[in-house]
């Protein structure tokens, strides 16, 4: 039998979240499509058909960051992390200003747009979506950066996505950020929900690559 003293239990909310999510991280990374697109095996149409995604996902998650902003624990919604903006630049560059008539939110993004707009409206719900986007934008974004650049050749002008201009130092924004997480007003209860809510949301993020691979990888 495995003794539990053998086990330590994280004890603030932003480790619990790492150690809660390392599974579902992993999942999420070694999908086919983001194994593909960060080989350099895919087509800049699967970057430009991902920021789409990410359009979506982005815009009803800082819809919800506008309404917790206000309320107790709203310091953990930061101007800086905000990528609906940034996003639309991009596609206006890869695709034109009428992007959102020649693109296509697929059905699984659409399902997680849906489940933002009824959770991340409260303070659990918006922490745990933020907690699985923005820390993953701060942490593996600029290696995905790196890799558009020298793949696709996808030019600076179609990556704000990937750049944070007033996060001059990402490692001491990412330990500010996860303080905060720490000191946010939730009861022990709410602190399970926000862990068991970001399994959900990077389940929600494989399936939106899931479809992706479907759409852009070879059949074989
Ligand atoms: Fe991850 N990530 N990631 N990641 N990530 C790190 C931390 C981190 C990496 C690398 C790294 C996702 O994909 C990738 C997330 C969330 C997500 C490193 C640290 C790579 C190379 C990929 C794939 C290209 C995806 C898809 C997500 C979520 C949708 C979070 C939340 C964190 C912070 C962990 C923590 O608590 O410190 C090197």
């Amino acid at each position: 039998m495995t003794n539990p003293a053998a086990l330590p239990t994280p004890v603030t909310l932003s480790a619990r979240l790492r150690a809660g999510t390392q599974d579902q991280h992993r999942r999420a990374e070694s999908t086919p499509f983001i194994t593909a697109l960060m080989g350099g095996d895919l087509h800049v149409e699967a970057y430009t058909d991902l920021a789409v995604q990410h359009h979506a996902l982005y815009t009803a998650l800082e819809a919800g960051g506008r309404a917790v902003a206000g309320a107790p624990g709203g310091s953990i919604v930061m101007p800086e992390l905000v990528r609906a903006a940034a996003i639309d630049t991009d596609l206006t560059h890869l695709v034109g200003p009428d992007w959102r008539d020649r693109t296509r939110v697929l059905p699984s993004t659409t399902r997680y747009v849906t489940h933002l707009r009824r959770v991340a409206v409260t303070l659990p719900g918006f922490v745990a979506h933020a907690y699985t986007r923005y820390l993953g934008d701060l942490s593996g974004g600029l290696a995905v950066r790196a890799m558009l650049r020298r793949h696709y050749q996808v030019p600076d002008e179609a990556l704000h996505f990937y750049s944070f201009p007033t996060v001059t130092a990402p490692k001491v924004f990412k330990d500010g950020y996860r303080a905060r997480i720490d000191s946010l007003p939730l009861t022990p209860l709410e602190q399970d929900q926000v862990v068991a809510e970001a399994q959900v949301a990077f389940d929600h993020n494989t399936a939106v690559f899931t479809e992706l691979g479907d759409r852009h990888l070879p059949r074989s």
